[in-house]
């Protein structure tokens, strides 16, 4: 599993925006969000790179937790 932070993930849209990001480089993904903490836990069959780049080109600030 992998962690980030997504400092201007705010709301429920973006929660979602960003697990449709996620998903749709790799249908498999399993995404656990905490909006309070701004952190994303992915578990994907994906390098972390191609993770964090799915979010950012979703219009997120994410870097490695
Ligand atoms: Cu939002």
């Amino acid at each position: 599993m992998s962690r980030f932070i997504v400092e201007d993930m705010t709301c429920d849209g973006c929660v979602r925006a960003i697990t449709g990001a996620v998903r749709s480089a790799d249908p498999g993904a399993e995404l656990h969000i905490d909006l309070a903490t701004h952190l994303v836990d992915v578990a994907a069959s994906l390098p972390d790179q191609a993770v964090q780049d799915a979010i950012a080109d979703a219009g997120f600030s994410v870097r490695p937790a």
